[in-house]
């Protein structure tokens, strides 16, 4: 017992311990030295977590469609097509109410008021820093943003934007990007419009293709094995992978944190900030889980959910301790199929399936952050951005995978469609381990009730399905 609860735990006292000893660390650095650090010092300061997010960077991909066509590909199709429909039409409807709820909370709750001046902004009166890639170069070695190093060595070092002139759109680019203090920031209306959007987009089209990939491979059947089965591994090695991350983030944290609190401006102010972001994340989750999913169920029904919700609380605190919605997946089942009733031939379905596309509370997570950083840096969002960071934050939910912090390596995307470096997640970083565990609970949540919802529906349909062998297989009649 005591190994098993150190293990669950001990990643949490690990991270806790990297900020505070981040926390220390910045403060001695910063108090070192009267004259205070230079852009690039502090870069060096935080170069070993710039190098952990990069690392992240480089998983979103893999894990994205790994995790995607590894689980839509192991739908069985041959099963009753409505069923699935049903599932997934109330896993994207129940998503997007997360995320449209995520919003008007942060965008009335307002957490990241106080830094209207945008004391908070990155390189505000710091030194000039000019971007000097050949030293970027080893902090872009991954693999996604190798082409976003020669692409920006090609735009500094061939091309030679002329800063004095803010309607080259690679100028404005390498402004925002470098917070070059020499020319003003261009008016907004001359930046590279569309760009936001593009970034969207290119995320929706990652994840809709992984879909359509998985939903052929599931129709091949037999002949589509070989190739799913490639999926299924890559899916466990990016896993891994991610785990094997999630494990050095501690280290990544310490040094990130070390960096921001060298050129924070105001503690005081931040802590607040932090402080009203946790409350805003937990009240949206809070008012999702009990108040919008239990409606949903009732509508729908015709049943009170309270004896349901009841049933299921051994697989809310298996998801709360630990963080990761798969690795509660047994617990589901047997909460759903011995305590609930319901049928295993639809939570063999729809559980699996659920626990990688069906993240309520990721997605409005990853929406209320990237909108609280976007107020902690000064940034007015436009309503079009807004609607950018709703479908990448949608996008980043269905991608990220059930393991703890998933939601932090898709969080990278969702700052990148607004243009916000990903060192921002700095800021709320050092809260996102416990945050981790409301949102978990809440994906398990929505899965369950979407499988008792499901249940309740397809009760006609159940019986031209096979039955259930006793290990848990599906026969066909
Ligand atoms: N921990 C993830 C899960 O298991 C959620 C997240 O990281 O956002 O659902």
């Amino acid at each position: 017992w005591f190994k098993e609860a150190i293990r669950n735990h001990l990643l949490p006292i690990l991270t806790v311990s990297g900020v505070g000893g981040g926390i220390i660390l910045g403060l001695i650095l910063r108090y070192s030295r009267a004259e205070g650090w230079t852009k690039r010092e502090i870069m060096y300061v935080g170069y070993l977590g710039e190098l952990f997010l990069r690392a992240l960077k480089a998983l979103i991909i893999p894990l994205i469609v790994s995790s995607l066509v590894s689980a839509i590909g192991s739908l069985d199709l041959s099963l009753s097509k409505k069923i699935g429909l049903r599932a997934v039409g109330y896993y994207m409807s129940t998503t997007c109410l997360a995320v449209i709820l995520g919003i008007i909370l942060v965008v009335t709750i307002h957490p990241g008021r106080g830094s209207d001046d945008g004391i908070q902004k990155k390189g505000k009166g710091r030194v000039v820093y000019t971007p000097d890639l050949l030293m970027d170069l080893p902090r872009n070695l991954f693999p996604p943003n190798l082409v976003q190093a020669c692409f920006e060595t090609y735009k500094t070092v061939i091309h030679k934007p002329d800063l004095s002139d803010p309607t080259d759109k690679h100028t404005a680019h390498l402004i925002q990007k470098y917070n070059l203090s020499d020319g003003e920031m261009p008016p907004k209306e001359e930046w590279p419009i569309g760009n936001d959007y593009a970034r969207a987009m290119n995320i929706m089209g990652l994840v809709s293709f992984a879909t359509a990939m998985g939903l052929a491979l599931a129709s091949l059947g037999p002949k589509g094995k070989p190739l799913l089965d490639f999926f299924h591994a890559l899916s466990e090695a990016t896993m891994v992978m991610t785990k094997w991350l999630i494990w050095i983030s501690p280290l990544g944290i310490l040094f990130l944190v070390a960096s921001m609190m060298i050129e924070m401006e105001d503690f005081s102010v931040m802590l607040g900030q932090l402080g009203m972001y946790f409350g805003t994340v937990v009240l949206g989750i809070m008012i999702h889980g009990l108040i919008v999913l239990p409606t949903i169920y009732t509508v729908v029904t015709r049943k009170t959910p309270f004896k349901f919700l009841a049933n299921m609380t051994q697989a809310y605190i298996t998801a709360f301790a630990t963080a990761s919605s798969s690795g509660t997946l047994p617990v589901t089942f047997r909460c759903l199929e011995e305590n609930n009733k319901v049928d295993p031939r639809v939570t063999r379905f729809v559980i699996p399936i659920g626990a990688t596309i069906n993240m309520d509370g990721t997605a409005l997570y990853e929406a209320v952050a990237a909108i609280f950083i976007a107020q902690v840096r000064g940034m007015t969002l436009s309503i079009g951005q807004i609607i950018a960071i709703s479908i990448t934050a949608t996008a980043a939910a269905i991608g990220a995978a059930g393991i703890p912090q998933a939601g932090l390596v898709t969080m990278v995307m969702v700052l990148d469609v607004v243009g916000l470096p990903a060192e921002d997640m700095t800021l709320i970083i050092a809260v996102d381990w416990f945050l981790d565990r409301f949102r978990t609970m809440i994906n398990v949540l929505g899965d369950s009730i979407g499988a008792g919802l499901v249940y309740e529906l397809s009760k006609k349909e159940l019986d031209t399905l096979g039955n259930v062998n006793v290990n848990g297989d599906l026969e066909r009649p």
